[in-house]
């Protein structure tokens, strides 16, 4: 038996709605063969906690979560809170302290879901974005200088090391060497962002001509990126971005997808010193909060995801056939999809699937 140790943080807004769908569905994939028994404690860590307590979490939250095999999250901000004080409170730390520097966030049109792109049905898109998680961008360096004063100056400082751009390009190599089209598209902006983006794209094709010279590789820059997601999303194969490319790209790929509630993402720490993380794509969403309607397939998406980082692929497939199977029925679907049924519900139709 592998009894699997799970931190639960659902954090805030549809956070507490969609976990809870999460964890069902994870008893319901253990009940299938009783090979695997997950272990829940759950955190009431994020924006409420930093109304009572001036922090996200307590003091040595790492060092708590830490002693768990993975971390299941909900979602992080709410009004009330500046979102930079939520995300770097809780989730960014998390991410960076356990080295998760693999952010892989699948792009795919569900069967039974109608995309907004015209023309894509099911099958057409398929790929895997893979964000940079540690550095970059949210390098978390710079000032304020001056603050108040007209010559008020604020600098952001965007972090590109060796070892970390190295890392997650390799890992998205040899994911593109695995899939049928050894297809590798590397997100860039090297014409604008003339120091860290050159630095990108030398590390891209170094690693590409010495290590992958199967996969087929191009750069892209950012703003043609964005549009060909949109325009031929069926000529990727696995996409590598840095964090807030990646961030970026991602949501609009949740909209390709036909609902941003339907994203899914793992962040992993590929050495397994530490525990991985696995949450939606999606935020809080303080709009429909609390009214038991949030789309939990980014959360069951994310299970799935779990469960074949935990060495068991066959319950994660089982699982996202399952989600497929329910909507392709049609007859459940939540509001994002032009339904009127409930988190619950869905999640129901879809543990029932899964037991069939
Ligand atoms: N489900 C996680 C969550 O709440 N994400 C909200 C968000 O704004 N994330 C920013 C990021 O992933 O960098």
């Amino acid at each position: 038996m592998q009894n699997v140790s799970v931190a639960v943080i659902p954090g805030d807004g549809i956070g507490n709605e969609t976990v809870r769908a999460g964890r069902r569905v994870l008893d319901a994939a253990a009940e299938l063969d009783g090979g695997i028994k997950f272990e829940y404690t759950e955190f009431e860590w994020g924006c409420a906690y930093y109304l009572r307590h001036g922090e996200m979490a307590p003091k040595g939250f790492l060092n708590t979560l830490a002693n768990f095999d993975t971390i299941l999250l909900g979602a992080v901000g709410y009004p009330g809170v500046p979102d930079h004080v939520s995300l770097w409170g809780l989730l960014l730390p998390i991410r960076r302290g356990f080295e998760q520097y693999v952010n892989l966030r699948p792009v795919r049109i569900l069967r039974g879901v109608v995309s907004p792109l015209r023309g894509r049905n099911p099958g057409d898109v398929n790929f895997v974005c893979i964000r940079e998680n540690t550095e970059g961008e949210y390098s978390n360096m710079g000032g304020r200088l001056h603050a108040g004063l007209p010559h008020e100056v604020v600098v952001q400082n965007t972090v590109f090391t060796r070892v970390g751009t190295e890392r997650i390009i390799r890992y998205a190599y040899q994911l593109a060497a695995n899939a049928p089209r050894k297809r590798l598209c590397g997100a860039t902006k090297s014409n604008g962002i003339n120091y860290t983006m050159p630095y990108w794209d030398e590390i891209f094709n170094e690693i590409g001509e010495r290590e992958f010279p199967e996969v087929n590789r191009w750069l892209c820059h950012i703003d043609a990126l964005a549009a060909n997601f949109v325009l031929k999303p069926d000529e990727f194969d696995v996409v590598v971005a840095s964090n807030l490319f990646g961030d970026i790209l991602t949501d609009l790929g949740g909209a390709i997808m036909g609902s941003i509630g339907m994203a899914a993402s793992a962040n992993i720490n590929p050495e397994r010193r530490y525990p991985s993380m696995f949450e939606p794509v999606h935020g809080s969403a303080p709009d429909i909060a609390g009214r038991g309607i949030a789309n939990p397939v980014g959360q069951i998406w994310s299970v799935s995801l779990m469960l074949e980082h935990l060495g068991r692929a066959d319950l994660g497939k089982a699982v996202l056939d399952a989600v497929e199977d329910v909507l392709e029925e049609g007859r459940v679907r939540t509001p994002d999809l032009g339904g009127r049924n409930t988190t619950d519900e869905m999640t129901d139709a879809v543990i029932a699937r899964l037991a069939q």
